[in-house]
């Protein structure tokens, strides 16, 4: 295994056991970012589990297995299926063509390789790579805060949920909500309104640090703060310091508001593992449970914390602040 450029970008795994190809490719492609090397099926297999190549540039014979083989075997592990693979071939015989295409390779390139063409093709993969990926990240992001969206949120809480019995450990989960903002919106405007739910994302970004623990604009002024491995009271600790420092925030709300600065009303949930299982183990159940307990602030005058309790007993209030 050799890291020949050290350059930022792409990274590309070239897979032929014939050096003079692997230099040839290595000239032409160097300005694409980092290239590697493998000789032989098993350390490229290997290679691509440990660190997965941005591109695959794949002989049709190598020394242990057939390259269509190679090729078979990345595109139907769900790890590796999505790395573009191109073949290098002079084989010239009927129907290879469609052999490569059929084991699900992108693309093929023919020797003897002319430079400009495998740029050309690398980079017709590297680009559209990028455009997925950018693509990728923007159907998971929120625009007008960048916080994580709901799509994002609800995946990150399944695999959480999961991730949280089988350790087994508790997981909590703060719905957030901004109090009367419909109030806020009709006394300063409407763009005043994305500004002021730009800044209780902000402020939720600095008050929740821990590298497990997210955030998310669950939906118009409401927050989804998901807490992996935290118990209900350490959860409910939090809500009270969010609560605290938005308002100190101080931040003028509307006259017809129930308080004279914005406001959050935070609604606790947490499911705590029995014998490595959740009695509730799903994520309707938790976001149930926090949206019941964000009902109860509503009842009890806002800008307060309350926890669902799955025992069934009436939610349970937290100290409130101010
Ligand atoms: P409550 O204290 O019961 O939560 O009252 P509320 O007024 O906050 O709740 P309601 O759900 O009635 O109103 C939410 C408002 O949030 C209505 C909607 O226009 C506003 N809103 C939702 N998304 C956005 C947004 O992206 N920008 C702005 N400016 N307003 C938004
Ligand atoms: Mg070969
Ligand atoms: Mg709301
Ligand atoms: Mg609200």
């Amino acid at each position: 295994v050799i890291n020949v450029a050290a350059k930022q970008g792409q990274s590309i795994l070239i897979i032929d056991d014939d050096t003079s190809v692997v230099l040839a490719l290595q000239q032409v492609l160097q300005s694409f970012g980092r290239i590697f090397f493998a000789s032989c099926a098993e350390e490229a297999l290997a290679m691509v589990k440990v660190n997965p190549p941005d591109v695959i540039l794949l002989d049709v014979e190598l020394p242990d297995k057939s390259g269509l083989e190679v090729c078979a075997e990345l595109k139907a592990d769900p790890q590796s299926q999505a790395i573009p693979v191109l073949f290098i071939t002079s084989l010239t015989e009927p129907g290879f063509e469609e052999q490569v295409f059929a084991v699900g390779a992108e693309d093929y390139i023919s020797k003897p390789l002319n430079p400009r063409v495998v740029a050309a093709r690398v980079g017709i993969q590297v680009a559209h790579q990028r455009a997925l990926r950018t693509l990728e990240q923007l159907a998971h992001l929120d625009g007008l805060t960048g916080l994580a969206n709901r799509r994002r949120f609800d995946e990150f809480l399944e695999a959480e949920l999961r991730r949280c019995s089988r350790e087994p450990m508790p997981i909590s989960l703060l719905m957030i909500d901004i109090d009367h903002f419909k109030h806020y919106n009709d006394h300063f405007g409407h763009l005043a309104g994305d500004d002021c739910i730009k800044q209780v994302a902000r402020l939720l970004e600095t008050h929740v640090q821990r590298a497990a623990d997210f955030v998310a604009r669950y939906g118009g002024e409401e927050f989804a703060v998901v807490l992996p491995g935290t118990s209900r009271q350490r959860a409910e600790a939090l809500a009270g310091e969010i609560q605290l420092a938005m308002q100190r925030l101080s931040l003028e709300h509307a006259p017809t508001a129930a308080h004279p600065v914005v406001t959050l009303s935070i609604g606790v949930c947490t499911m705590v593992a029995s014998a490595g299982s959740y009695p509730e183990r799903n994520a309707s159940a938790i976001v149930d449970g926090a949206d019941q307990a964000l009902y109860q602030c509503k009842r009890s005058g806002r800008h307060c914390v309350r926890s669902h309790d799955f025992a069934g007993q009436p939610a349970r209030g937290h100290a409130e602040a101010g």
